[in-house]
């Protein structure tokens, strides 16, 4: 498929007066990018020499067992030292750190709900969690700790807390199931697990200490509970000896606590965040401590340009990558003020960010297509209403973003006066890979485009063989060469890291998306290229949608693929086989909906279930997907047959015919 059958704007540049003056030609961009791959190590131990290190490392790139890549061999340091204790030694000491804004308005629609936290409070917050969790609970360094809380300042001090003492955090998404939240505190072993009463969302209260308690029925392995009081609800269960409100079990704390930060080694797993992969269960992606801290410090400097004077919000949620890395590491160890916001973007109505933006003037901008596409629904009044003209950059990431998005967020967002991208990069990645680096070098922007891979990251798009494509042609993108926030295994399965990684093209990275590389070598995702759908940019294998509608009483059979929405970029969609003597009725249609919303949660929902008698199988008996999804979106059946290649094209056709009439 070339670039010109894809529609893409291959050669439309944006420039604007901003940023014209930093932008320079890909020419030069690539010089400079090809010096660093070429000096890789001493590329990025540069930048790691502007971190604070409690032992300088012996090595940047220890690649004797690959796909087993260590970096900074040798050299401690500690993330929580890094986000506060460093700041608090200089001017940034009564910086603010945190402008956090509840959901709950007023009748004049103010907030009610505001907390600023300055650096000073982060450390000192910190340090009493660091010791609630060692004094009180015994964490200690290597246990982990499952975090299921919503979007409150407690999150990202709970975090810095157990990174502070060594201890590993697994953050479950607070919109998870009870069941989802148990097989991440299972796999991960987790001995504690800290939690809220609930949050807000919408104007509802959302209950969370219930869902734990139902996912601990199936979760020996922790010991305690510690709930956060964000509602004060007065009537949330507590298990006598197991569960600990969070200001209790904090009032025997000093408040002028300090827990030493541990000197932890640059390999020290730092965090596991669950994933979906293409089969089998969510994968538990471990990241490391010094090469991920490097990473997140480079990345928040080139893509997001950040500057003492800034504001800077990432409207993401913690529960995925994109707040761990740039929500709660990035800003922090650049010493930034950020706001953090718990609630829904168009509650109470569908001015709420536009708001805020004002309020405190942000000024850099981190979201996502879906929430972009959200608003571009609500219309061009919305941002109207409000002075937004402090933004200087905006970026998106999940998934790609289509140019008329792009086109809508830099004129009625950005006023046409901003650096505006679109980041790629993935859980396994750990930080941002392929982007435009207005604190850098500006390349002239193309709407829709990743841009080119930033300087470190060796980045190409390979056909079946592994060879690079010509420039137009789609391929599968690939990354050549170790880079520090890499993933470093799968928790509990090295042999399935290298597997899903390492093994598609021998020594290279597998991302597992289709992109396309243009003549000035910018990259465009286009988006997975196997059975991972993105749902508002929320990431969901296709299995555990699966395997959820399998473990209902009457379904015999399901296969659920992604299909493309105009606002979600995708949502899911459910083909069932009914067991025998069982009517698919509306009626079951519901309560199917309503089990993937208890056993996945509520982002899972399909956007249709179709009852079928049978689903199209190869004669290896894998489901044929692309059939399904030409199905399931009127297309014709084109080139479908081709990609199932155990299937002759007649057993296709006859299979779509078949599957086209039961779903019409
Ligand atoms: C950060 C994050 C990873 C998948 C990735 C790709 C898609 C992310 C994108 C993008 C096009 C972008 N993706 N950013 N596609 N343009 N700017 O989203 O991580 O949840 O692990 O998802 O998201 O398909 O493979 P994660």
């Amino acid at each position: 498929m070339s670039l010109e059958e894809k529609n893409l704007p291959f050669d439309e540049y944006v420039y604007n007066d901003k940023w014209r003056s930093r932008t320079i030609d890909v020419k030069t961009y690539w010089e400079y990018h090809k010096r660093s791959i070429e000096n890789l190590e001493e590329f990025w131990a540069s930048i790691a020499r502007e971190l604070e290190w409690f032992r300088p490392w012996d090595r940047v790139l220890d690649a004797s067992n690959p796909p087993f890549y260590k970096w900074f061999v040798g050299g401690e340091l500690n993330l929580s030292y890094l986000a506060v204790d460093r700041h608090v030694k200089t001017w940034r000491k009564n910086k603010l750190a945190l402008i956090w804004e509840g959901e709950p308005v007023d009748q004049a629609g103010y907030p009610t709900d505001r907390r600023k936290l300055t650096y000073y409070d982060l450390w000192r917050e910190v340090n009493r969690a660091a010791c609630m969790l060692h004094c009180n609970f015994g964490i200690k360094k290597g246990d982990r700790v499952t975090l299921y809380m919503p979007m409150i300042p407690e999150l990202p001090i709970a975090m810095y807390a157990a990174w502070r003492i060594g201890a590993i955090t697994n953050v479950v998404f607070s919109g998870f199931s009870a069941d989802a939240l148990a097989d991440r505190i299972n796999d991960s072993q987790s001995r504690l697990v800290i939690t809220a009463d609930g949050f807000w969302r919408r104007g509802k209260v959302v209950r969370l200490k219930e869902v734990v308690d139902k996912a601990l029925e199936k979760a020996p392995s922790v010991e305690n509970v510690i709930v956060y009081r964000r509602l004060g609800l007065n009537d949330v269960p507590m298990t006598e000896g197991r569960d600990w409100f969070w200001d209790r079990a904090m009032a025997g704390v000093p408040h002028n606590a300090y827990v030493e930060p541990e000197r932890l080694e640059s390999t020290h797993p730092s965090y596991i965040l669950y994933t979906s992969g293409t089969t089998g269960k969510p994968k538990g992606i471990v990241h490391d401590t010094g090469g991920w801290a490097v990473h997140i410090y480079a990345t928040m400097k080139w893509v997001f340009d950040l500057k003492d004077d800034d504001i800077y919000w990432c409207t993401a949620d913690i529960g995925w990558v994109t707040g761990h890395s740039y929500i709660v590491l990035g800003p922090m160890l650049m010493g930034a003020t950020e706001v953090m916001y718990e609630g829904a973007p168009d509650f109470p109505q569908p001015d709420r960010w536009w708001a805020i933006i004002e309020r405190y003037g942000v000024t850099v901008l981190y979201t996502s297509p879906t929430a972009i596409r959200t608003f571009m629904r609500f219309g061009e009044e919305w941002p109207r209403k409000h002075d937004l003209s402090t933004l200087r950059i905006i970026h998106s990431v999940g998934e790609p973003i289509n140019p008329e998005a792009w086109r809508w967020a830099y004129r009625n967002l950005g006023y046409q006066n901003v650096a505006f991208g679109s980041t790629w990069w993935m859980t396994e990645t750990g930080g941002i890979v392929i982007s435009h680096a207005p604190g850098l070098y500006l390349v002239p922007m193309k709407p829709g485009t990743n841009g080119p891979p930033l300087p470190g990251f060796e980045v190409d798009v390979v056909d079946e063989n592994g060879n690079p494509v010509p420039p137009g042609v789609k391929g599968y993108l690939v990354i050549k060469k170790p880079y520090p926030g890499m993933l470093h295994t799968i928790w509990g399965d090295p042999e399935r890291y290298v597997k899903t990684f390492w093994s598609r093209f021998p020594g290279v990275f597998y991302a597992g998306d289709y992109a396309i590389k243009d003549r000035d070598g910018y990259i465009w995702v286009l988006g997975r290229a196997d059975e991972v759908i993105k749902v508002a940019g929320h990431r969901l294998g296709t299995y555990e949608l699966e395997s959820a509608l399998i473990s209902h009483p009457t379904v015999a059979e399901a296969a659920v693929i992604g299909i493309p929405d105009p606002i979600k970029g995708e949502v899911p969609m459910a083909f069932v086989v009914l067991k025998q003597g069982v009517a698919g009725t509306d009626e079951l249609r519901k309560e199917l909906r309503q089990h993937i919303r208890n056993t996945v949660g509520p982002i899972a929902e399909p956007g249709q279930i179709y009852f079928v008698t049978k689903l199209p199988k190869t004669r290896s008996g894998k489901i044929m997907r692309r059939l399904l999804r030409a199905v399931a979106t009127g297309a014709p059946l084109g080139d479908v047959t081709t990609l199932e290649d155990e299937t002759s094209v007649e057993e296709a056709k006859k299979a779509y015919e078949e599957l086209k009439k039961e779903v019409s």
